[in-house]
C-alpha cells in the first residue's frame, strides 16, 4: 500500500512534516488518487468563519477511486464479502468488477427515477450489499446520501428527511437482526405521510414480508434496475461538493446533519485506513459497525474500497445464534483485521470462553476498538482471548464530525498502551486546554481541541452553519472543540476520558464519571456501570450510580459498601456514590453510547420529560430504572 508508514521513526518524520507544512504533506498524499482535474490550492481555511476548503478547484468522483481504478489491477478480487444474519444463508462475494457493474446499474436506475446531482437521497436500509451499492450509486451521480440507521423510528426518519429535504428514499421491505425479523417499509410509509419533499421510493426485497406499494411513488428495486445499462459515466464533482450528510445526536436539541465533502474525505479515510490497520493486499478486513454510523461509512465502505481492500459487511448481531458468532465469522472468512466497539467486547466477555476457543482465530493480525473509551478489563480480555497476546490493538478515537480516525496507534508500527488511543495521526494537531482556554503543555489533562484542519473535517451542519460555528468553534478561538476530555502522558500519548459534559462538580471537586466507572467495573461482581450527578443541598451535586451485576449476584447493601470502599480506595472518599441502584441494563444508543441525559433525569427525579427514547437500543430498560429509582 503506497500510503503506508512502516516504522515508528517514519511516523515521527511524517508527523513532523505534516505539522510544518500541511499543504505540502497532504498534496503529496492526494497524488495517490485519481483526479479528473488537479487542485489550485491544497488548503484554505479560517476557523473563525468557519470555512475550510481542501483541494479547492480539483474535480473527481469518489467512485472512480473506489471502483473504476481497481478494475485493471484487481477487477476479480473480492471487494465486499457479505455475511448474512442467519449462518445457514450463503454469504455473498462481490468482486470489484461486479460491484462496479451493480453500482453503475443502480446509478442509472436512480437517474431514471429522476435523481440528479445535488439531490438529497435518504437511505434507510438494513445491512445488505445493496446498502453499500446505494451509497456508491448516489456518489456516482453526484447525489448526496443521507443514511439513517434502519432501526430508528418513523419520527426520527421524518425529522432527518425533512431537515435535508430528500426527494428519494431507498429502503427495503424488512430486515433481519438476530432473532428479529423487523419491518422497514411500513416505518417508511408512516414517515412519508409527513415528508412532502419525497417523490419516489425504491424498495429492495429482503424478507418478503407484506408491503403496500403506493402507485406512482414506490417501485421495487429489482424492477428499477431491470433493463438498466451497466455503464454509467461518473459525475464530475468539485472536491468541496457535498458527498453525504450524516446525522449525529447532540446531547440536547435536534440531530445535527454533519456534512462531508468529496475530496478531503476520500483522501483522509483511505490514508487513515491503510495506516491504522496496516492493511496488506489480499487481507480480509472486517468492521462490525452498521453503515448507518460514520464508522460504517468511513471504514466499511469508502476507506477500504478507495484502498482496494476486501471488506466484510455483516447483517447480524454478535449474540446470534450465540455469543460466538463474531469468532465464527472471523474463522469462516479468515479475517485479518477485526474492528469493533468496547460495548460488544464487554458483552461477549460475559460468555463462556468456549464460544471463543472453539473457533480458529489464527488469521487475526490487528484488532480495533472504536466508539467509547475501552476499559482495562475489556482491553485485556480482547488482547488475551481474541488476539492471543499477538495482535496489536488499535484504539481509534474519532467522531462523526472528524470523518476519520484522529488518534490511534498504527498497528504494529507505533507503540500501543492499554486504554490509551495513543498518538495523533499525521496531520492531526491535538491540544489540551483548560475550560478557560489556557493551553496545557506536557503531561497533563484537559479538554481536547484540535488546532488545525485535517482533510475530512465536517464542513458544516446542513442548513445551520451558525450552529456549526457555535458547537465546534466557539469554546476556544481558532480551534475545533471535540467535546471530549483527555489526558496526555509524558510520551505524548492521549487517553480519552469521555465527554466533558460528563464532569460532575461535587463539593467543588471536578469528578469525571469515566474513571469512577472504571474502578467500579473492576469489582468482580460488576459488569458495567454509569455515574451521573444529581442536585444535593450541601455538596451542590452528589453522585448516583447505576450498576449492572453479573447474573446470579444478589443485590445487597454489603455490595454497595464494597463498591464505595473500592472507589474511596482508588480515587478518594470524595468520589463515593450517594446512591447505588442495581439495574439489569443501561439505556444505550444504537452505537453503544450510554444515554446519560436519561439517567441524569431519573436520578434528579425529573421523569416527566425524558425526551425521545424511541431511538434507544433498549427503551424498555428505562421503565425498569424509573421503577427501581432510589429516592
Ligand atoms: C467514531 C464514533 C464520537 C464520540 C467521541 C468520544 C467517543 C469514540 C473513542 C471514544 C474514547 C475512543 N463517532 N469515542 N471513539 N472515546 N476512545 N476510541 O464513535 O460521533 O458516534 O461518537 O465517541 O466521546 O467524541 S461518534
Amino acid at each position: 500500500m503506497s500510503l503506508q508508514i512502516k516504522s515508528f521513526e517514519e511516523y515521527r518524520e511524517q508527523y513532523k512534516k505534516s505539522v510544518e507544512n500541511p499543504s505540502e504533506f497532504w498534496g503529496k498524499v492526494a497524488e495517490n488518487f485519481v483526479w479528473k482535474k488537479k487542485w489550485n490550492t491544497v488548503l484554505e481555511w479560517d476557523f473563525d468563519k468557519p470555512e475550510i476548503k481542501w483541494f479547492d478547484g480539483a474535480k473527481l468522483n469518489i467512485t472512480e477511486n473506489c471502483l473504476d481504478r481497481h478494475l485493471e489491477t484487481r477487477g476479480d478480487q473480492t471487494a465486499i464479502i457479505w455475511e448474512a444474519n442467519d449462518p445457514s444463508e450463503a454469504s455473498v462475494k462481490l468482486t470489484y468488477k461486479e460491484l462496479h457493474t451493480k453500482v453503475c446499474q443502480f446509478a442509472n436506475a436512480l437517474k431514471k427515477q429522476g435523481a440528479k446531482k445535488g439531490d438529497r437521497i435518504c437511505i434507510y436500509m438494513p445491512m445488505v450489499p445493496e446498502l453499500a451499492i446505494a451509497l456508491l450509486a448516489c456518489a456516482r451521480i453526484g447525489a448526496i446520501h443521507s443514511v439513517v440507521f434502519a432501526g430508528f423510528s418513523a419520527s426520527a426518519l421524518v425529522n432527518r428527511i425533512n431537515d435535508a429535504q430528500c426527494n428519494i428514499v431507498l429502503t427495503s421491505d424488512g430486515g433481519y437482526r438476530g432473532v428479529k425479523k423487523f419491518e422497514v417499509k411500513s416505518i417508511v410509509d408512516e414517515a412519508l405521510a409527513e415528508t412532502p419533499s419525497v417523490e419516489k421510493s425504491i424498495i429492495l426485497k429482503r424478507t418478503g414480508c407484506v408491503v403496500t406499494m403506493q402507485e406512482g411513488r414506490d417501485i421495487w428495486w429489482h424492477d428499477a434496475i431491470a433493463d438498466m445499462d451497466t455503464h454509467c459515466e461518473a459525475e464530475e464533482m468539485d472536491a468541496e461538493d457535498m458527498l453525504f450528510i450524516l446525522y449525529t445526536s447532540g446531547s440536547t436539541g435536534k440531530p445535527k446533519g454533519m456534512v462531508h465533502t468529496c475530496g478531503g474525505y476520500m483522501v483522509y479515510t483511505a490514508y487513515s485506513f491503510q495506516n491504522v490497520f496496516q492493511y496488506e493486499p489480499n487481507d480480509i478486513y472486517w468492521c462490525t459497525a452498521d453503515i448507518g454510523w460514520i464508522t460504517g461509512h468511513s471504514y466499511i465502505v469508502y476507506g477500504p474500497l478507495a484502498s482496494g481492500a476486501t471488506t466484510v459487511m455483516f447483517e447480524g448481531v454478535p449474540s446470534y445464534p450465540d455469543g460466538g458468532r463474531f469468532w465464527e465469522v472471523v474463522a469462516k472468512h479468515k479475517v485479518n483485521q477485526f474492528y469493533t466497539a468496547p460495548t460488544a467486547i464487554r458483552a461477549l466477555q460475559k460468555n463462556p470462553i468456549e464460544l471463543v476457543t472453539k473457533h480458529d482465530l489464527s488469521s487475526l493480525k490487528t484488532l480495533g476498538s472504536v466508539g467509547e473509551p475501552i476499559n482495562e478489563e475489556a482491553w485485556n480480555w480482547y488482547n488475551e482471548n481474541i488476539g492471543k497476546g499477538n495482535c496489536p490493538i488499535v484504539d481509534t478515537w474519532w467522531q462523526t464530525e472528524t470523518g476519520g480516525i484522529m488518534i490511534s496507534s498504527l498497528s504494529g508500527v507505533t507503540p500501543q498502551k492499554a486504554t490509551f488511543a495513543s498518538l495523533p495521526l499525521p496531520g492531526i494537531q491535538p491540544i489540551l486546554i483548560t475550560e478557560k482556554g489556557e493551553i496545557l503543555e506536557g503531561e497533563t489533562k484537559g479538554r481536547l481541541a484540535i488546532n488545525h484542519p485535517w482533510p475530512s473535517i465536517a464542513r458544516t451542519i446542513y442548513g445551520d452553519h451558525k450552529r456549526y460555528k457555535e458547537t465546534y468553534f466557539s469554546a476556544f478561538k481558532g480551534m475545533y472543540f471535540t467535546g471530549d476530555g483527555a489526558l496526555r502522558d509524558a510520551d505524548g500519548n492521549y487517553r480519552i476520558t469521555g465527554r466533558v459534559d460528563d464532569v460532575i462538580i461535587v463539593s467543588g471537586h471536578n469528578l469525571g464519571t469515566a474513571p469512577i466507572e472504571n474502578h467500579i467495573n473492576e469489582h468482580e461482581a460488576v459488569v458495567e456501570s454509569a455515574i451521573v450527578g444529581f442536585p444535593h443541598d450541601i455538596k451542590g451535586n452528589a453522585l448516583y450510580g447505576y450498576v449492572i451485576l453479573h447474573d446470579g449476584v444478589a443485590h445487597s447493601d454489603t455490595l454497595r459498601k464494597e463498591i464505595n470502599n473500592q472507589i474511596a480506595h482508588s480515587i478518594g472518599p470524595i468520589a463515593k456514590l450517594d446512591k447505588i441502584q442495581f439495574v439489569s441494563g443501561l439505556p444505550k444508543t444504537r452505537s453503544g453510547k450510554i444515554m446519560r441525559r436519561i439517567l441524569r433525569k431519573i436520578a434528579s427525579n425529573d421523569i416527566d420529560q425524558l425526551g425521545d427514547i424511541s431511538t434507544l437500543l433498549n427503551p424498555e430498560v428505562v421503565a425498569e430504572i424509573i421503577e427501581g429509582r432510589i429516592g
